[in-house]
C-alpha cells in the first residue's frame, strides 16, 4: 500500500512541467549552512568581547570572515536570587545567563573553556550554533582548575544558546548554566538604538518562592517540573528598579531573548508594547505585528519594536503565575515626551509592578536579616510592611488603607481590624468571608486568603497597618503569626 501511495506520488511529480521542477533560487534563502562567507579566516585572530547580561556586544563590524578567540570561565558563585534569598548559580562567566558571544557567519573560533580552581563541579559547553558532535560537549569536558580548547566554524547565522552538557545535564542548566551567542549574517544586522540580552530560566529550591536564607537546589521540585522561580536573567531583581533597561521615545530596541529552560517554554511577552518584528526560533525569517512569542526551552528569538509612549513596560513570561508569583517580570523604563494622540491615559506603575513599584526596594531583605540576628526594630517592620502592602493588598484596601465605598472595608481607623490581632491574622492567612461591619458600615464580600505570605511577611504587613493612618498599637512578630497558621484551618486552594 505505502509503495503505491509512494508510486503514485511520483508519477503526478513526473507530470509536473519541467520549468516547475528547476525552480529559480528562492532569493530569500540563506542556503542554511551551504552559502556563507566560508573562505579561510583573514587578518590578525580577533579576542571576542563578551558581555554580562542585559549587554550585549557590538556588531562585528567585518566584511571578511576572522578567526575569533572566545575565552569563557565558569565559575561557581553564591549570589541573591530574590531579596533577601540566597542561591549557589553555576555559571558561564559569573553571572546568569552566561556571557553574550557574538561573531560573524563563516568566523573560525577558537573555543577556550576554563574552569575556574575553586569549582566543585567538572563542566563543559554545548553551543547550538556549532556543527559537530555535542556542539562542543564532547571535546570541552573541563575539571576544576583546568582549560579546554576545541575550534569550530560557525556556519549558521541566527541566535543560539549555549549550555552545559554535564551530567546531570537538568541540574547544571537549573543553576544557570546557559546564555546566547549571536552569528551575525555576513551583511550584519541593521544598526538599532539598543540591544539588550533577557534569558529566563526556571529554578527549583528547597525553601518556598521568597522563602529566605541560602536556598538548594531540590531535584524532585525539578524532575517533577514544579519550579519555585523562573527568572529573567537569574534574579528577581535583575531588570527592576534602578537595573531597569532604559530607552527613550522614539528608538528603536533590539532584544535577544533565550531561554535556558530546563524544563519551561517561555511565553515571552512585553506588557503595553507590540513587537513590530520577532525572527522567530531565533532564525532567519520574521514575523510582523506579534504581542507573545514562544520560546522554547534550549531556544531562543530576537525581536525589535519602536517607541512611541513614554512609562514602564513590563516584561513576563504570559504564563501569568510565573510573572506574579515566581518574579518572571523585567521592566522596560523609556523616557521622553507624552503623546496624548497614541495614548492618553496615566501611567499606574502598581498596576502591573506590584510590590516592585515600592519605594525601598531593600526594606524586607533589611528586615529578614535584622530579624535573624533578632534585633528587628518597629521602623523595619512598618517599612518591609510598607512594600509588601503596596504590593499585596493595596490594589484591593487602596493606597492609605480607606478601602473603597461598598467593596472594600477600610483599614485606616478600622475598629474591626484593630479589636482582634488573632483575627486579623486568621483574616490574612485563611482569608475572609460573609458579611463584615467595619466602623458601622456592612461589607459582605469575600478575601481571598493571602497564602503566599510567609509568617514573617504577614507579621510586618500588619504592623504596618496597625501602625499607618491613624492606626496605632505594639507590633506583631512572626511567632503570633506561625500560631495562628497553627491552630487555624487554611481554606481548601490555598498554598501553605
Ligand atoms: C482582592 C481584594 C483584597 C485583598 C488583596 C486584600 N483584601 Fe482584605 N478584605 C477584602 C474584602 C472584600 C474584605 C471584606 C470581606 C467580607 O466582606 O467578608 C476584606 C477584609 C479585610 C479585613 C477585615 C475588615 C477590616 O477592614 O478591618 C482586614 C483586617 C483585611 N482585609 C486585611 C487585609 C490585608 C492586611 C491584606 C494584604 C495582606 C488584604 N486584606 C488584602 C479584600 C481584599
Ligand atoms: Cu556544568
Amino acid at each position: 500500500m505505502a509503495s503505491y501511495l509512494r508510486f503514485l506520488a511520483l508519477a503526478a511529480l513526473a507530470a509536473l512541467p519541467l520549468t516547475a521542477a528547476a525552480a529559480a533560487p528562492d532569493p530569500a534563502d540563506t542556503g542554511g549552512s551551504l552559502k556563507g562567507d566560508f573562505g579561510p579566516p583573514q587578518g590578525e585572530p580577533i579576542r571576542a568581547v563578551l558581555t554580562s547580561p542585559p549587554n550585549v556586544p557590538p556588531a562585528t563590524n567585518r566584511s571578511r570572515p576572522a578567526k575569533v578567540i572566545v575565552d569563557l570561565e565558569v565559575r561557581e558563585v553564591e549570589k541573591e536570587i530574590s531579596e533577601g534569598v540566597r542561591y549557589t548559580f553555576w555559571t558561564f562567566g559569573g553571572t546568569v545567563p552566561g556571557s553574550f558571544i557574538r561573531v560573524r557567519q563563516g568566523d573560525t573560533v577558537e573555543f577556550h573553556l576554563k574552569n575556574h580552581p575553586d569549582s566543585k563541579m567538572p563542566h563543559n559547553i554545548d553551543l547550538h550554533g556549532v556543527t559537530g558532535p555535542g556542539g562542543g560537549a564532547a571535546s570541552s569536558f573541563t575539571a576544576p582548575g583546568h582549560e579546554s580548547q576545541f575550534t569550530f566554524k560557525a556556519l549558521n547565522q541566527g541566535v543560539y544558546v549555549y549550555h552545559c552538557a554535564t551530567a546531570p545535564v537538568g541540574m547544571h542548566v537549573a543553576n544557570g548554566m546557559y546564555g546566547l551567542i549571536l552569528v551575525e549574517p555576513p551583511e550584519g544586522l541593521k544598526p538599532v538604538d539598543h540591544e539588550y540580552y533577557v534569558m529566563q530560566g526556571d529554578f527549583y529550591t528547597v525553601g518556598k518562592y521568597r522563602e529566605k536564607g541560602l536556598q538548594p537546589f531540590d531535584m524532585q521540585r525539578a524532575i517533577d517540573e514544579r519550579p519555585t522561580y523562573v527568572l529573567f536573567n537569574g534574579s528577581e531583581g535583575s531588570l527592576i528598579g534602578d537595573k531597569a533597561l532604559r530607552a527613550k521615545v522614539g528608538e528603536t530596541v533590539r532584544l535577544f531573548v533565550g531561554n535556558g529552560g530546563p524544563n519551561l517554554v517561555s511565553s515571552f511577552h512585553v506588557i503595553g508594547e507590540i513587537f513590530d518584528k520577532v525572527w522567530f526560533e531565533g532564525g532567519t525569517r520574521f514575523q510582523e505585528n506579534v504581542q507573545t512569542t514562544l520560546i522554547p526551552a534550549g531556544g531562543a528569538a530576537m525581536a525589535e519594536f519602536h517607541l512611541e509612549v513614554p512609562g514602564s513596560y513590563v516584561l513576563v513570561d504570559h504564563s501569568l503565575f510565573r510573572a506574579f508569583n515566581k518574579g518572571a517580570l523585567g521592566i522596560l523604563k523609556i523616557d521622553g515626551p507624552e503623546n496624548k494622540a497614541i495614548y492618553s491615559g496615566k501611567e499606574v506603575d502598581s498596576v502591573y509592578l506590584a510590590d516592585k513599584a515600592a519605594p525601598d526596594s531593600k526594606a524586607v531583605e533589611t528586615a529578614t536579616v535584622a530579624a535573624a540576628k533578632g534585633q528587628l526594630t518597629k521602623a523595619e517592620q512598618q517599612k518591609a510592611g510598607e512594600k509588601l502592602f503596596t504590593g499585596t493588598c493595596s490594589v484591593c484596601h487602596q493606597a492609605t488603607g480607606q478601602g473603597l465605598e461598598g467593596v472594600f472595608p477600610p483599614l485606616a481607623k478600622s475598629d474591626f481590624l484593630m479589636a482582634d490581632l488573632k483575627r486579623a491574622i486568621g483574616i490574612v492567612l485563611n482569608g475572609l468571608t460573609g458579611p463584615v461591619t467595619v466602623n458601622g458600615k456592612t461589607y459582605n464580600s469575600v478575601m481571598p486568603p493571602m497564602s503566599q505570605l510567609n509568617d514573617d511577611e504577614v507579621a510586618n504587613i500588619l504592623t504596618y497597618v496597625r501602625n499607618a493612618w491613624g492606626n496605632e498599637d505594639a507590633t506583631v512578630s512572626a511567632a503570633e503569626v506561625a500560631e495562628i497558621r497553627k491552630t487555624t484551618k487554611r481554606p481548601a486552594g490555598a498554598a501553605h
